[in-house]
């Protein structure tokens, strides 16, 4: 009888259904990001020259939900000092930001460097070097050169070139300070949002077309950044370098949609996980048969897909010394076969999928589903042999409450879900990053969605940074590694 007791104490553990407190590893780390366009402002000071978000803005408000931009923000050009006041106060180990690429060229291109721009990120260094806190730097977070964007942006292969020079600009002049270096934020929404739909800038529009050549010339860029690195400067700096990847959850809507879940998933991430991260590189196959299909040209020779040669799949694959991952929704999928000759991204994935209550797309319970986080590290794991997972987004986004109980609950069950895939799943998530340290501009949706866990508020002109309810929580999270009780309000 004993026996039996004990065996069922094992299973419940095993199936995580007790609240068993866990810790966070002693070296698992914590931390806040940021992005240059969303928080700085001072669009046109000392010398920064403009990218496709201060030209997209200007010219389009009415893209914007609430017809605004970033010309200000949150004013973090001035007020970095502030910022590192607020994640010394969290507590964090490491912030995570990104350069403005026309602060430091302001064309985009490699002549003159501006010396004012260096000086900026110099003193950001510094400071978080004097705080204790551990740099994670993003190379690109958007804010392209509208220079670069006029000759056809990443769809051009003349970026990768151009590319590279920044980064080797930015590893001369940081890379003595920058622990971990991110080359690319999501590749999916870089080129789908960008060059194959209309939502962020510049809004190509090109479906089908533009978001694979510029996925493709992203890779090859990520990989010569990484190669720059690994043969220059990684002995000299010990530091680390990979690419950030938005990778959503999506579930089956029915048994027999396990197949498209499959398919958007490796549509969605697989197509810049799997050149990286898999053992034989390149495109998923089921990438590379579904665009051929949809092609309506003869076969994968053809398809509107690029190829790589064996030679840059080589060259690409390995190149990344963790995965970071970005994660926010769990979606679900079924079959959708399109006969429509349209060229586009969605048709060739022959699916589709929606916030699992398509009807309540702001309801808390379609956008809260920790499962989901944890299911998508499962599949990580099994699919790449593995990786170390550094989590380098998760949040919430509301519309501005001081005392934010649903985004309190939405990370308490977040930082559970991951506590399960570290120790029931053995995944190895090596950290963990909120999105984001302060409300800031929500690209297309402007100021009035809010993902910050301190409030700014955008009427001052002093930009005031107030912590809510769930600055505190974190900073708990963080102070007793482990997550302190909440109320599970969704
Ligand atoms: C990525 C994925 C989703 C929403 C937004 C992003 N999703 O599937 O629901 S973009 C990402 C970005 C950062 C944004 C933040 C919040 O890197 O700059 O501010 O998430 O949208």
């Amino acid at each position: 009888f004993s026996v039996f007791i004990i065996l069922v104490i094992f299973a419940a553990f095993d199936r995580g259904c007790w609240a068993i407190n866990y810790t966070f590893p002693d070296n698992f780390l914590f931390g806040t990001a940021t992005s240059s366009y969303q928080i700085e402002g001072a669009w046109n000071e000392s010398g920064k020259g403009e990218n496709t978000w201060d030209w997209y803005t200007h010219n389009y408000p009415e893209r914007i939900l609430d017809r605004t931009n970033g010309d200000i923000a949150c004013d973090s050009y001035h007020k970095y000092e502030e910022d590192i006041k607020l994640l010394k106060e969290l507590g964090v180990d490491f912030y995570r930001f990104s350069l403005s690429w026309t602060r430091i060229f302001p064309s985009g291109f490699p002549n003159n460097v501006n010396y004012e721009g260096i000086n900026y990120y110099n003193k950001i260094l510094n400071l978080l070097a004097a705080n204790n806190i551990t740099a994670m730097v993003t190379l690109f977070h958007w804010d392209l050169p509208q220079r670069l964007m006029e000759l056809g942006g990443l769809t051009n292969p003349r970026f990768i070139a151009f590319y590279t020079e920044y980064a080797r600009t930015a590893f001369e002049f940081f890379g003595d300070r920058v622990k971990y270096w991110l080359t690319f934020n999501e590749p999916f929404q870089t080129c789908m949002f960008s060059y194959g739909d209309t939502r962020l800038a510049p809004a190509l529009g090109m479906s089908g077309i533009a978001d694979y050549l510029c996925g493709h010339n992203l890779l090859k860029a990520h990989a010569a950044a990484y190669h720059l690195y690994n043969t220059t400067y990684r002995s000299k700096y010990e530091g680390k370098i990979a690419i950030s990847i938005s990778a959503e959850w999506f579930e089956p809507n029915n048994t027999y949609d396990e197949a498209a879940a499959d398919r958007v998933r490796q549509f969605w991430y697989g197509i810049h996980m799997h050149p990286i991260f898999s053992s034989e590189g390149d495109y998923p196959e089921v990438v590379k048969e579904y665009i051929a299909t949809q092609s309506s040209l003869e076969g994968y020779k053809r398809s509107r897909l690029p190829q790589f040669t064996p030679d840059e799949i080589n060259y690409i694959k390995g190149t990344s010394d963790f995965m970071g991952l970005n994660h926010y929704n769990t979606y679900l999928a079924t079959n959708a076969s399109s006969t429509s000759l349209e060229t586009s991204y969605y048709n060739d994935i022959q699916a589709s999928y929606w916030l699992s209550s398509s009807n309540m797309e702001d309801s808390d319970t379609a956008r809260i589903v920790p499962w989901g986080f944890r299911k998508l590290l499962v599949w990580v794991k099994n699919t790449f042999n593995d990786p170390e997972i550094f989590v380098t987004e998760n949040g919430y986004y509301d519309f501005g409450d001081i005392d934010d109980r649903g985004r309190i609950s939405f990370y308490g069950q977040y930082l559970e879900a991951l506590l399960e895939a570290i120790y029931i799943d053995n995944v190895k998530v090596i950290a963990y990053t909120a999105w984001t340290l302060m409300d800031n501009f929500e690209w297309n949706l402007g100021y009035e969605y809010k993902y910050g866990i301190y409030y700014v508020n955008f009427t001052d002109p002093d930009r005031p940074r107030i912590p809510k309810s769930s600055a505190y929580f974190i900073k708990n999270v963080i102070g007793n590694r482990t997550v302190v009780s909440y109320d599970r309000v969704v």
